[in-house]
């Protein structure tokens, strides 16, 4: 059984349809933090998030929808990771992961740092045998170890590439990274878009679409907001300039479900909240929102989802 948040708290505080027994997309907030390295905070990113949702409009105009009433979304309780060991947290993840997908839910995961993102892609790539990996990020995230442990958020991507084929994974908007990184690059066969090379040119005028072009039918997509640049998004733990615009990460999600490609679920991770300071906070939630309109936008607005017994009815 999952529970969920009430309206006063839940992911754009809707009243209506954000149960699990109507909404079929669930909002799973991830408040863990352990091996963050300089700047800390990220434990509360999915509180603030939720927080700021609050101010975010239900109407999107691109699509022309209120797709939280058409739809449905449930706020799911936190994930209750901050007394377990560190493995034993990253289970717990993978399990409540495995429960959402089960009961048939569009899943997204509001971090905590990236080290989450290992789990819930190890639970995709179950029901995907197809899977493919899109990753914002000013990192790599491909260390074998940092500050004395592979399961560190520098590390994620390569805990992913240990279960996941390598070309499989497409990263963007890249601008720090260690020499063994690149190398692992290099030889794994990772789609690396680096930040320098967007801005040299060095991918061409249509680098978003060759950015897409590397991915399968099927993608899972995990945002680390470092990705953006720090002028629009300083509320993150290791914040990198040359960062990538709020419309260029739109427009590569965009173009991704505009070439019939799915989105099958996302994480949004390292919003560390900086306080009174509140810009970054309401950016990442109105990501979350149109990343969702984004995965939804194949289907045509309808109205509220049957009930298994009003189909039976009507087909009968
Ligand atoms: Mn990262």
């Amino acid at each position: 059984m999952l529970s969920y948040l009430s309206p006063d708290e839940n992911f754009l505080a809707i009243p209506t349809n954000s149960s699990t027994d109507t909404a079929r997309i669930a909002v799973l907030p991830i408040p863990f933090e352990r091996t963050t390295s300089y700047g800390k905070g990220t434990k509360d990113g999915p509180r603030a998030i939720l927080r700021a949702s609050h101010y975010v409009e239900f109407y999107d105009d691109e699509f022309d929808r209120e797709l939280c009433f058409d739809v449905g979304i449930a706020t799911l309780e936190p994930i209750p990771v901050k007394k377990l060991a560190l493995s034993d947290a990253l289970a717990l993840i993978e399990t409540r992961t495995r429960a959402v997908l089960q009961s048939g839910l569009f899943c997204t995961a509001l971090g905590g740092e990236h080290t989450i993102t290992a789990p819930l892609v190890r639970a995709y790539a179950e029901r995907h045998a197809d899977l493919c990996v899109l990753q914002f990020d000013a990192h790599a995230d491909l260390r074998d170890q940092y500050e004395g442990t592979p399961l560190s958020h520098a590390c994620v991507m390569a805990r992913i590439a240990e279960f996941l084929p390598p070309e499989r994974i497409t990263q963007v908007g890249i601008r720090a990274l260690c020499k063994e990184e690149a190398a692992f690059i290099r030889q794994q066969g990772i789609h690396t878009f680096f930040a320098s090379s967007i801005r040299r040119g060095l991918y061409g005028e249509h680098w978003i679409n060759s950015v897409v072009e590397t991915l399968g039918e099927n993608v899972y997509i995990t945002f680390d907001v470092d990705a953006l640049d720090p002028s629009i998004m300083p509320s993150t733990g290791t914040p990198e300039p040359e960062g990538l615009t709020y419309s260029e990460c739109l427009a590569i999600v965009r173009r991704v479900v505009e070439s019939g490609r799915r989105i099958v679920g996302f994480d949004v991770v390292e919003l560390a909240p900086i306080k009174k300071l509140h810009h970054p906070d309401l950016l990442t939630a109105r990501l979350v929102y149109k990343l969702l309109n984004f995965a939804f936008s194949h289907e045509r607005p309808t109205t509220r989802r049957r009930s298994a017994r009003e189909r039976r009815s009507t087909r009968a």
